[in-house]
Order: structure tokens, then C-alpha cells, then sequence
């Protein structure tokens, strides 16, 4: 098929502003009847054909205005349903399609999941229920009605405000109509029934109107829903309290189902949600599970505003929601948690997932041109870089402009589909500012180096800094024009202060923000009275990859002096990634290597900052990850060396902190009764981070302390802790920590998902077979898009030493299981496929494994479209 481009963009030459649905649900048949009313765009001529889109739809009946309609009048495939020329006037079109919810493998459009009907049309699943225009600038106000046997599907629910319900007599079958005042896309049409319980509280918002809140989940469930629903309020009041933005239907409904594709998913009013990111109590969800509920019900929450009241004009804008509503609930989880572990935690994920995207096969601009398959955007690049761009505004313009800008943009495109240009324009008038250059950061892929150099004149008393940025080729984009990059910095003084300078040349710096926007530039700091060390990209402030060579003597004094915490953290970072670099150069090469003396020193020092929240010195103790290894050498890469490397550095990290653990590790449990607040699992992150190093540091009770944290853990951040430790380090009771857990856990699904994750990134050759075995296993469904992930996408991201094995393998492993998911779900199997993304940057050998696992792939004829895609421009 050819590519869709933003540059062919026209708008719809016809308006639905109604659409009235019954769905009749039945298992095997559902019935759908849409009735549409349609009329002409200003501008589009009489007559001019009227073309639907469909998705493997069968079409059982079609009316005009109320009469049947010739069948000389229309042709309908599965995939198109054209009116060849409909009335000039408005008019009524009433199609009715037959549906089979439960052949339905793919997840998108209407499903089963367990026993649960349930929607998913974002990006375009609505065209699996009904033909219809769908796309996201076509907005129609919806009233649904369902109906249902009364016993299996007790619950009805669509988007917007119940208005009716009753029983059909004699039948055993009941109805409810649901009505969304709300004009909105299609991507935002929900619908779910099924035999669910109700998790009932209310919220009033600030202007007293009382909003009533139901999760629902599966009986039995209901005792796990707190945290979500606490989450939810604290949204809902942030919202008000940060952005001034109020709820606007009388009921917000979530319901968690087990089945799904992505995380959650924002229908207006009746949000979805991967159970995952709903479900928690102290015995089954982590830390992690805690606060990735808090930032996913906020974010779903707050697309009601960025999103569904101002949605996207094509799919090409998708940053405009996407990028957006991240930035919102990455300032909502730092204003409930840590702000600086918070942005740490972000720029980890941003690294480690958004820069090698950008650097290989499947680079794309934050608002792409061109896709084959939209479903294949939902990327990081889309999400996380977006959400840095948004970050960006707010640092150039001030938090106060930025608001005013936000403003502005609320108030003048609600109810509307619209654009980055007009959300750029926003900015622009509020601020009185030009963001022509500033909208680059949209258009061009790839990430900035920005290179830095510093003199410092004793005599002048001149502090120079030259800057210089570029992007690396990358494929499709040769060349790229200066971005605006927002560079926060201090200048630490020979006292670890930040110095007070006079004035300043060479570029816009308004106090603690220089902007970089040429290629080259000068910036000379007068006035400066000792030499400083120069302190970048604080805060990370800009996507962009620091070339800024400083020598360990000033990373060790910034990682114990800079006022910033997140430069603190990176400078020991730094200077790990340098050690790890070098260490695995000399593992690869077969040569000997000892770890750094000095970085060994600075991980130690971390354990004692004791005015650093726990939380925090938790991150800065956390080595850089293989994955992050590999980026940093980029080239010709061996993960065996790398994984020996980073268990070198561990281990003399380890053996120096060794008998300063033991009180670390027991004073988290001091706490009585579990908490999930921040300060409760910042002391659970570092006691795990210390028995992390306690199990290698060669102390003679170390397998006894993990067993024992394992055996006796009263939550489940402990228990995983203590199980991946016994499991990755294959410690002497391994088999029976894995055996003890199942048996514990065997009735939790998501805490299953745990266990098959543990297994699949553990280092070390037999791992293949387990993962092969476990691919058998009873408890092992390849139909549930969690257990595929936990399963086997963790192998491939998350165990870089056995993906990538000498033997081919891995890949194989990987290619194999992508072709078979890709006969029931493409979405799933695509992104399983983009594991691959970096087979280039592996050394010779593996690359060409790589590169044969991938053309394996790409010969099969019937591959899906998405898939297709992510192959085609992997190998390209
Ligand atoms: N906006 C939602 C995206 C999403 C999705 C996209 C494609 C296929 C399935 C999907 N499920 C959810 C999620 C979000 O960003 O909030
Ligand atoms: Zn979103």
C-alpha cells in the first residue's frame, strides 16, 4: 500500500454530526446499527461520493433516509463501503454490519477479553465496528444504546452520561443508552458489558458539581482498586488546582480488562485500561507497579482535555495529544513524588528507549510526514521526545508565559481537531515570542550532539564557552538545521557555590538559561572571578547528547558538589560510562583491566550522603545499564563484554561498600505497615539496591540474607528484589525461590508476569532453553499481550547477552515467535519486531545473525501490514 504523507492531507468532504449506535451483543454475533447523519463540507460539489472506511466488515443491511437502498447505489467490501452519489441534502445513512467479537484476535475494534466486550479505536478500530469516516478530524456527537442478556453482561456501559435502561420482556435480555454531549472523534467511541464488579466513590469539582467514579474490574478484584481510585481524585484535583481544567461529564468510568494491546486507553468518560496499570496491593504490585498506576490513570485522566476536548486534526499530529498529556502527568508524578528522582527516572527511559530509536532504522521526527501503519508511531519518539519538547517550551518561555500560552490554546481550539502549528501559534502570541525555529524540534529526526568547550582567563577574568551542535546523519535525513536548544547551567565555584558572574556575550542567557540555536557559538562569561567548572544541561534541560569532555577530577567534584541533583547524579554516571566503557574494550580485546579506583570511591561516598533522600541515592548507586552501555560505544558492539564489564564494576563496587550494607538493608523493614509513598519505597529502592550489591560483595551469609528477604518479604518490591537477585546471579537456591513463588502467585496473573520476566532476562546460556520450555508452559497464554511482553519481549529488550547470541539463536528465537503472534495480533508482533532496531551498531558477527533473522521475516509473503512495515524500514 502506498504511504500515507501530512503533505496530502485535505479535509473530509463530508460532516457526521450524529451517529446513533445499537449493538445488539451476542457471543459469536453481534449486530451493529449506526445511523449516521451526514451532510456536505462547505465547498464539496453535489454528488461527490460519499467513501467510508471499513476494517474486515460484512455489511447486512444499509438505509437512506429510512428506505432501503438499490443495490446500484452502493458498493461495500470489507474495507470500503462508497455511496457513489449520495443526496445534496443532509441525510441519514443507516448501516447495519455483523460482528464476531469473540474471532476477534487482534484487540482492536470490538473484543472479548476474558468474558468482557470491550473497544479499542484509537488508532482506527471504530472502522472494525461500523463504516464510517474514521478519522480524527470528523466529530460527531454519540448516543449509544446496548443491549445484552441481563445475566452475563449485568453491566452496560459507552461514553458520556447514562440516560436510560431497561428490561426487553420475556427475553432475558436488558438495554441502556448511554449519550456523549461531547462532539468527538471516533478513536474515542467506547463501549463495554460484561459481569463486572463496581468500585463506587465521587469527586466535586471546583465548581461543586459532583462527578460520581466507578472502576470496575472482575469480581474478587474490588480490593485492589484504592490505589487507582486514590490516583484518580488526585488527578482530578491537580488538573484543577495546576492547569485550571475541570471534569465536564457527570460520571468518569474505568474498567480494567487482562487483554489489551497498549497501556490504557482515554474513550471520553469511560476510559480502558490494561489491568496492569489499575490493580495493586502490597502483596502483588512493586514500587514501580505503584507509581506507574499513579502516572497512567493521571495521564489517561488528563487527555480529557489534551486530546478529547482539542483532539488531533490527521495522525500525523499525534505528538499534539501525546507529547502534551506525557509532560502533564510527568509534572503531576513530580509534584506527588520526588521532583529530582522523578526526572532522573524520565531521563533514564528517555535514554535508554527514545536515543537509540533515533539513532537507528526507525528515526523518525516527533511529528512524522509519512507512515504506512499509524499503529507504529506510538513510539517513543512520539511520547517521550514529545513530552521533552513541551518541557522546552516551558524552559524558553517561563512558566508563566507557558501557561498563558496553554491558555490561550485551550480557550481558543476547544471542541476542535487541530494542529502543532496552531498550538506552536498559541505560544507565539502569548509570549510575543517567534517559535519558527523552536518548531525544527517537530520536524527533523535524530538527536543533537551539542559539543562544548571552556577557557577560563585568569587575567580577564573571562570565563569562554564554545558550543557547537549537530545531528548525526541518519537514513532519509542528511542534513539538519541548527535546533533551539534551552542549555540550563551553572558555573560552580573552586567552593562548590554556584558563581555570580557579569555580563554575558554570545547568546540569550536569561539567568540560569542559555539558549544554543546556531551551530556555533561563543558565549563569554565576564566578570567571572575563578576558574569554574561548568555545569550543563541541568535538569536536562534539552534532548540532546552532552559532548562536553570533562576530567574525572572535575566529574568527581560535581558529583559531590553540584547544586543541581539531577548533574549530581549524572556526573556519577559519567563517570561509570567512561569506566564501563573502557573496561569492556579491554574484556572484548582479552586484555586484563581492573575498575577505577575513583569511580569505585564515588559509589561508595553515595551510601553515606545522608541529607540525599533514599530515593535518590538509590538512582545515583544504580549502575548504567548494558543497553545504555552499548548506545555510549555505538559501534561494533560485544554485549557478552559488556555484561562483564558492568559485573566487574559491581563487584569491586560490592566488595568496597561490602560492611556498610547490612544496616541499609534492614532499616527499611523498621516501618510497620506497608506504604506506597514515595518515602517508604525510597527506602525499599535503596535497601534493595544495597542487598543488590550485598549478594556479590563475596560476604559469607550473602545467600542467606537474600533467601531470607525472599522467604520472609511482606510486599512484593522486596520479594522481586530478593527472586531476581537469586535468579540473575543464580544463587545456590534459585529453583526453589522460583518454585515457592510460583506456588505463592500462581492466582495473580500480573504477578506471573513477573515471574516468566525474571526468568527471560536472566543472564547465562540455559536461559534460551527456559524461555523455549516456558513458551509450553500451562500458565503460558500467547494470546495475552501481558505474558507475550513478560515473556518474550523482555528476553529480547531486556537480556541483551542471549538475544544477541553467537549462535543465532536468539534472533531466531525472536523471528520465529513474531511470525506466529503476527497471524493473531500484528500489533503485538510488530512491536516485538522492533527489538531488532539496533542490529546494525552489534559487531560483524552478530549483525549478520541479525540481518538473517530479519530477512527470514521479511520473505514471508502474508506478513501483517504493520510488521511489514517495521521489517522493510528496519532492514532499509
Ligand atoms: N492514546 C492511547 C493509545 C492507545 C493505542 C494505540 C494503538 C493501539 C492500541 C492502543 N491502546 C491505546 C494510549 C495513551 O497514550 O494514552
Ligand atoms: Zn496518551
Amino acid at each position: 500500500a502506498p504511504a500515507i504523507r501530512l503533505e496530502d492531507y485535505q479535509p473530509p468532504l463530508y460532516r457526521i454530526d450524529k451517529v446513533a449506535l445499537n449493538v445488539e451483543l451476542a457471543p459469536g454475533a453481534t449486530r451493529v446499527t449506526a445511523t449516521l447523519e451526514v451532510s456536505r463540507q462547505p465547498g464539496t460539489e453535489a454528488g461527490a461520493p460519499l467513501v467510508l472506511d471499513g476494517d474486515e466488515l460484512s455489511l447486512a443491511g444499509i438505509k437512506l433516509n429510512g428506505e432501503a437502498l438499490a443495490e446500484t447505489a452502493y458498493a461495500a467490501t470489507a474495507d470500503r463501503l462508497e455511496l457513489a452519489s449520495p443526496p445534496a441534502d443532509p441525510f441519514e445513512l443507516t448501516l447495519v454490519t455483523e460482528l464476531d467479537p469473540d474471532a476477534n484476535t487482534k484487540l482492536m475494534g470490538l473484543y472479548r477479553s476474558s468474558a468482557t466486550y470491550c473497544t479499542q479505536c484509537e488508532a482506527e478500530g471504530f472502522r472494525r465496528i461500523t463504516y464510517f469516516l474514521d478519522r480524527p478530524d470528523v466529530l460527531a456527537v454519540y448516543t449509544t444504546r446496548l443491549e445484552a442478556s441481563k445475566k452475563d453482561c449485568p453491566v452496560l456501559l459507552a461514553n458520556g452520561n447514562l440516560t436510560e435502561t431497561g428490561d426487553i420482556e420475556g427475553t432475558g435480555r436488558h438495554y441502556a443508552v448511554w449519550h456523549d454531549p461531547h462532539p468527538k472523534p471516533a478513536y474515542l467511541f467506547a463501549l463495554v458489558a460484561g459481569d463486572l464488579a463496581e468500585v463506587p466513590d465521587t469527586f466535586t469539582t471546583m465548581s461543586g458539581k459532583e462527578v460520581a467514579l466507578n472502576i470496575y474490574v472482575e469480581h474478587g478484584k474490588e480490593s485492589l482498586c484504592d490505589w487507582a481510585m486514590d490516583s484518580l481524585k488526585r488527578s482530578m484535583r491537580w488538573d484543577e488546582e495546576v492547569f485550571g481544567r475541570e471534569y465536564d461529564l457527570d460520571v468518569f468510568n474505568i474498567v480494567a480488562v487482562s487483554d489489551f494491546n497498549m497501556g490504557a486507553m482515554e474513550n471520553k468518560g469511560l476510559n480502558i485500561f490494561n489491568d496492569k496499570y489499575v490493580l495493586a496491593d502490597p502483596e502483588t504490585a512493586t514500587d514501580q507497579d505503584y507509581a506507574n498506576i499513579e502516572a497512567v490513570i493521571a495521564h489517561e485522566y488528563f487527555h480529557n482535555w489534551t486530546g478529547n476536548r482539542i483532539t488531533c486534526r490527521d495522525w500525523f499530529q499525534l505528538c499534539l495529544k501525546e507529547g502534551l498529556t506525557v509532560f502533564r502527568d510527568q509534572e503531576f508524578s513530580s509534584d506527588m513524588r520526588s521532583r529530582a528522582v522523578k526526572r532522573i527516572a524520565d531521563v533514564r527511559l528517555l535514554k535508554s528507549h527514545q536515543f537509540p530509536e533515533d539513532a537507528g532504522p526507525l528515526a523518525h521526527p516527533v511529528r512524522p510526514r509519512t507512515y504506512h501503519e499509524i499503529n507504529n508511531f506510538y513510539t517513543a519518539t512520539v511520547y517521550e521526545k514529545g513530552a521533552e519538547v513541551v518541557r522546552m517550551l516551558q524552559t524558553l518561555l517561563g512558566e508563566q508565559k507557558f501557561r498563558a500560552g496553554l491558555d490561550l490554546y485551550f480557550d481558543r481550539h476547544d471542541g476542535e481537531a487541530t494542529t502543532i502549528e496552531a498550538f506552536l501559534s498559541c505560544f507565539e502570541e502569548a509570549s510575543s515570542t517567534d517559535l519558527e525555529q523552536f518548531s525544527l524540534w517537530y520536524e527533523q529526526a535524530g538527536t543533537p550532539v551539542v559539543s562544548v568547550e571552556t577557557e577560563y582567563d585568569p587575567d580577564r577574568k573571562s570565563f569562554t564557552v564554545s558550543l557547537s551542535q549537530e545531528i548525526p546523519p541518519i537514513a532519509g535525513q542528511k542534513s539538519s538545521k541548527p535546533a533551539v536548544i534551552p542549555l540550563r547551567f551553572g558555573l560552580i565555584g573552586p567552593n562548590g557555590e554556584d558563581m555570580e558572574t557579569g555580563s554575558v556575550e554570545g547568546a540569550n542567557v536569561a539567568s540560569d538559561v542559555l539558549v544554543l540555536d546556531k551551530a556555533h557559538q561563543d558565549v563569554v562569561f565576564h566578570n567571572v572571578a575563578a576558574a569554574p567548572v561548568l555545569s550543563l544541561l541541568r535538569g536536562f534541560s534539552a534532548p540532546v547528547r552532552l559532548n562536553q569532555p570533562l576530567h574525572s577530577e572535575e566529574l568527581l567534584f560535581q558529583a559531590a558538589q553540584d547544586r543541581d541533583p539531577f548533574n549530581r547524579w549524572q556526573a556519577v554516571q559519567t563517570l561509570a560510562m567512561q569506566d564501563l566503557v573502557r573496561l569492556a574494550g579491554l574484556v572484548r580485546d582479552g586484555s586484563e583491566g581492573t575498575p577505577s579506583e575513583d569511580v569505585i570511591g564515588v559509589f561508595a561516598s553515595v551510601l553515606g550522603e545522608t541529607q540525599l533522600d533514599e530515593a535518590l541515592r538509590a538512582q545515583a548507586l544504580t549502575l548504567p545499564s548494558e543497553a545504555d552501555v552499548a548506545q555510549e560505544i555505538g559501534k561494533d558492539v560485544n554485549p557478552d563484554a559488556i555484561h562483564t564489564a558492568r559485573q566487574m564494576l559491581r563487584r569491586a563496587v560490592a566488595a568496597r561498600i561490602a560492611s556498610s550494607l547490612v544496616p541499609f538493608i534492614t532499616d527499611q523493614s523498621a516501618g510497620g505497615t506497608f506504604s506506597p509513598d514515595a518515602k517508604a519505597a525510597g527506602k525499599r529502592a535503596l535497601a534493595n539496591r544495597c542487598l543488590h550489591y550485598y549478594a556479590v560483595s563475596g560476604a559469607a551469609d550473602a545467600t542467606d540474607l537474600v533467601w531470607s528477604r525472599f522467604a520472609s518479604a511482606d510486599n512484593m518490591t522486596d520479594r522481586l528484589a530478593a527472586l531476581t537477585l537469586l535468579v540473575h546471579d543464580h544463587m545456590p537456591r534459585e529453583e526453589e525461590a522460583l518454585a515457592a513463588y510460583r506456588e505463592r502467585h500462581t492466582d495473580s496473573s500480573l504477578a506471573m508476569d513477573k515471574w516468566f520476566m525474571t526468568q527471560a532476562t536472566a543472564p547465562g546460556n540455559e536461559t534460551l532453553h527456559r524461555v523455549k520450555a516456558l513458551m509450553s508452559d500451562p500458565s503460558y497464554d500467547a494470546g495475552n499481550p501481558n505474558r507475550v511482553r513478560s515473556l518474550l519481549q523482555s528476553f529480547a529488550t531486556g537480556n541483551p547477552t542471549q538475544f544477541a547470541r553467537m549462535d543465532g539463536a536468539g534472533f531466531e528465537l525472536i523471528a520465529e515467535s513474531v511470525l506466529e503472534i503476527d497471524k493473531r495480533n500484528p500489533q503485538v508482533a510488530s512491536r516485538l519486531l522492533t527489538s531488532f532496531r539496533s542490529w546494525r551498531a552489534l559487531d560483524p558477527q552478530r549483525s549478520a545473525l541479525a540481518e538473517s533473522a530479519l530477512l527470514r521475516i521479511s520473505a514471508c509473503e502474508n506478513l501483517s501490514r504493520d510488521s511489514r512495515d517495521i521489517v522493510d524500514r528496519t532492514l532499509q
